[in-house]
């Protein structure tokens, strides 16, 4: 752990701000948030790739209010099929990186409460063990043509 870096990143009150569309969470950096199109009542997944220089941290849940329940999902492969299933944290190595993307680990938004528009952004906030609670906002992209199911 490089404690200088954690010192010098404490005292900078400008680290907790987005800058582009990486956001700055103490050792964490939180780069490309993004969503997909998706109607009201549906579903949608939420990505961001999280990079830590840190040590060790878990993302424990995830919430937004534009979907009545949030969940964190992985894909496994079932025979040929692939399937989405719940996971209870998602770890962050120490001095290393998780991208949370489409095929892989992913932020399942259930029930959507209004439409997801391309554009627009939804605010996200994702809550871990060690760094606590930082809100992103993850720009809506056009649906891809491979967005798994339940
Ligand atoms: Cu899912």
């Amino acid at each position: 752990m490089n404690r200088r870096l954690l010192l010098a990143t404490a005292l900078l009150p400008m680290a907790a701000q987005a800058h582009g569309s990486a956001t700055q969470h103490g050792s964490l950096t939180l780069e490309a948030p993004l969503t997909r199109a998706a109607g009201q009542g549906g579903q949608g997944a939420g990505f961001v790739t999280i990079r830590n220089t840190g040590g060790a941290d878990r993302l424990l849940s995830a919430s937004t209010p534009a979907a009545g329940r949030t969940e964190l999902h992985t894909m496994l492969r079932d025979g040929d099929i692939m399937r989405m299933r719940q996971v209870q944290a998602i770890a962050v190595p120490a001095n290393g990186a998780v991208s949370l993307a489409p095929g892989g680990l992913h932020i399942m938004l259930l029930g959507l409460t209004r439409p997801l528009v391309v554009g627009e952004s939804v605010p996200l906030t994702l809550v871990f063990e060690q760094a606590g609670a930082v809100t992103l906002q993850l720009a809506v992209q056009a649906a891809g043509a491979r967005m798994p199911m339940h």
